[in-house]
């Protein structure tokens, strides 16, 4: 398939899920929270295009374009957030701690800046095994005033190890904007705090961020240390399913949903003669087939049997 193509469908897939999602949710099947991520499509699908299988990746409550970009299977996925036995925690984690150690997806995180440390921590166990790993946190910008951001982006810096962090700013931390919680013009800019490159990039363009991406993995697994990344995108929806939303300028949202990542590919694709009408249609309908069918598999699974709430717990 052609790259950008694959880009588009790759979108396309994480847009139809999250959307199918908000509507179990909405009629009460899937228990906890739902952290929409429509907008933000072009950041993960740009990131994992250029990780390998065997990379590591940390996510946040935020993450199911992630997991789902870096190949996680969608129906242990869709039983996670039914909280079934089948589901990739056996149901005991739901949204925001997916995981799935064999596409290396080693967890979603409720905690905020939480994966940046644990990113440090598996790429400096990359490059004492010398296994050629790459390692990436994502993270939003409100995680980018913690501690955690301050004390992990630091040691990978001091210890040149393999990892990328991505930050997503999509404007807003819960309902606080951007502009209202910190004074730095770009995030990117706190790499030089670290002595590391820092690079912006525009968070709606799939093949900017790829780009980027690519650049920094060779840098990684060059043994030549972190890169912090910025990806400009915006947050459809509102923090939560639920958020009133109250805070957000309308002006600005309108303004940010022109630049829609997928209608963007869309429009870029059918100027160039690659996608029609039909392309789309039938692209939609075996996402759609592949959703229903991961649906399907997680009503129909068991729920986990209440002998298994102790197991796994490590004390
Ligand atoms: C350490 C910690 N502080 C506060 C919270 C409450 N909280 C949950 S999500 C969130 C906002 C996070 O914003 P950002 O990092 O920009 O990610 P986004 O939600 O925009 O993807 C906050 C403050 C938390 N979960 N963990």
């Amino acid at each position: 398939m052609n790259e950008q193509i694959c880009f588009y469908r790759q979108m396309l897939r994480i847009r139809q899920f999250e959307q199918k999602a908000i509507s179990l949710f909405e009629k009460g099947e899937l228990p906890g929270f739902l952290h929409s991520c429509i907008g933000q499509e072009a950041v993960a699908v740009g990131v994992c295009s250029a990780l390998e299988k065997k990379d590591y990746l940390f996510t946040t409550h935020r993450g199911h374009g992630h997991v789902l970009a870096k190949g996680m299977d969608m129906k242990r996925m869709v039983s996670e957030l039914y909280a079934k036995s089948t589901g990739s925690n056996r149901g005991k984690g739901g949204s925001m701690h997916i995981m799935d150690v064999s596409v290396g997806v080693l967890g979603a995180n409720g905690v905020v800046g939480a994966g940046i440390p644990m990113a440090s921590g598996t790429a400096l166990s990359s490059k004492m095994k010398k296994d050629g790993r790459v390692t990436v946190a994502f993270f939003g910008d409100g995680a980018s005033n913690t501690g955690a951001f301050h004390e992990g982006i630091n040691l990978a810096a001091v210890w040149g190890l393999p990892t990328i962090f991505l930050c997503e700013n999509n404007k807003f931390s819960e309902s606080t904007s951007v502009k209202n919680h910190q004074r730095v013009e770009r995030i990117s800019e706190r790499a030089k705090a670290f002595g590391i490159p820092g690079i912006h990039v525009d968070g709606m363009d799939v093949e900017a961020v790829a780009k980027a991406a690519a650049n920094s993995v060779v840098r990684a697994r060059n043994g030549e240390g972190p890169t912090l990344i910025e990806a400009d995108t915006y947050r459809f929806l509102g923090h939560y399913l639920g958020d009133q939303v109250e805070y957000r300028n309308e002006d600005e949202h309108a303004e940010w949903v022109l630049k829609d990542p997928i209608v963007q590919i869309e429009k870029h694709l059918e100027q160039a003669g690659l996608l029609n009408e039909e392309l789309k249609k039938n692209l939609i309908q075996e996402i759609d087939a592949e959703i229903d069918n991961a649906v399907d598999y997680a009503v129909n699974s068991a729920d986990p049997h209440p002998n298994e709430a102790m197991d796994h717990i490590f004390v």
